[in-house]
């Protein structure tokens, strides 16, 4: 038997954070098909259940066409079982409310422990149990779990681990609670990076992270588990996290220490770029560090206007620090030379004062219009 566990897809988020309006639109719209595609992918896979482990939508104010469309997909694949945990995002109780009728194969978790059976081998069971925590039940939830140690127990919450519950915090999930409690697979959602840890004596727990990275605090590979559970011996699974994205995200850190001009920083950020696995569909944010001459001629606009022909979004921050060799210019005979010497001497100056003057100063004696 074949599981899909997503969470946090955060249906109709904005995402205006780095893009232009238009850009943020279609990314928005990005998200829904990605998870729609998810389906496909689970209908074509044969999967038989998708548990969703809370925040399907970002805020109460999802589309109209959002949510006909998630309906849809439900309805449209009965074959396919969705269990929906709903989060502590907004949106998940007016879309369960604002549903005529709930498709029969959307299965939902309430405020006690809820139990389904998902496959039985007359050795023992495939079952998933879940709850929305919330303040009036978190504080007996875990000592109400009762799982039969002969199943294959799939446990899914919405919240963030932490040793133990915390009093008055129904969203931390106390790990060493649920210890010894049977757990095979603790199908969580809320952390939006793919994270899994042990959970004995058994079990792992496992966050499958957003399914799009939606912001450079979300890096990296973004999809969701799939979990095949082999039918003649429940204690035989494969898991792993399918890579689904359709863009990635990507913070670059490039070294520019020994570039002299933008043509060859933008040259070092592609390699970069490239050495990382980026490709034309993806979105970056280029991180320039080093130590940079004061010679050197660098425009962060060029950088970004370059890049953003390259990949579907690029923004460039420029952490490097400037470095002036005083020795290149101590027996300049030149202005620059009497220049640098004159800034260099002046002891009512920091040396980052200085090189920012002097930066200024090399680019004004060049000729260049001065941007502070
Ligand atoms: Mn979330």
């Amino acid at each position: 038997m074949k599981l899909i566990h997503c969470a946090d897809i955060h249906l109709d988020s904005k995402m205006t954070s780095n893009l232009s309006k238009e850009k943020a639109k279609e990314r928005k719209n990005e998200i829904l098909i990605t998870f729609l595609d998810m389906i496909r992918y689970a209908a074509s896979e044969g999967v038989s259940a998708i548990i969703i482990a809370g925040d399907l939508f970002d805020t109460n104010s999802f589309s109209a066409t959002t949510k006909n469309a998630v309906i849809s997909a439900f309805r449209d694949n009965p074959e396919i079982d969705f269990y929906y945990i709903k989060g502590n995002h907004g949106g998940g109780d007016r879309f369960i409310e604002g549903m005529d009728e709930i498709p029969g194969n959307l299965h939902l978790f309430g405020e006690s422990w809820t139990t389904y059976i998902l496959g039985e081998n007359g050795l023992g069971r495939i079952t998933l149990s879940g709850i929305e925590l919330s303040q009036s039940n978190y504080r007996t939830a875990y000592s109400l779990l009762n799982l039969d140690p002969a199943d294959y127990n799939i446990v899914t919450l919405h919240g963030q681990t932490g040793t133990y519950s915390q009093d008055g915090s129904p969203e931390v999930i106390g790990l060493n609670e649920l210890k010894n409690k049977s757990i095979d697979y603790l199908a969580l959602g809320h952390v939006h990076e793919y994270y899994e840890g042990d959970l004995l004596p058994r079990g792992r727990y496992c966050y499958p992270g957003c399914l799009e990275g939606r912001g450079f605090d979300e890096c990296g590979e973004h999809g969701f588990v799939v979990l095949d559970i082999d039918d003649a011996d429940y204690t035989k699974v494969k898991r792993e996290l399918m890579d689904f994205s359709k863009r990635h995200m990507f913070e670059l850190h490039t070294d520019i220490s020994d570039c002299e001009n933008s043509t060859e920083i933008l040259d070092k950020i592609k390699e970069t770029a490239h050495a990382a696995g980026c490709v034309d569909r993806d979105l970056i944010k280029a991180v320039l560090e080093g130590n940079v001459s004061a010679d050197c001629e660098k425009s962060t606009e060029y950088l970004e206007a370059e890049l953003g022909r390259d990949f579907y979004f690029a923004k460039v921050y420029d952490r490097s620090k400037l470095f002036v060799d005083y020795n290149d210019y101590e027996l300049d005979a030149s202005l620059k030379g009497e220049f640098v010497r004159l800034v260099k001497n002046d002891e009512t100056l920091s040396d980052d004062e200085k090189a920012q003057i002097i930066v200024f100063g090399l680019a004004a004696l060049r000729g260049e219009d001065i941007q502070a």
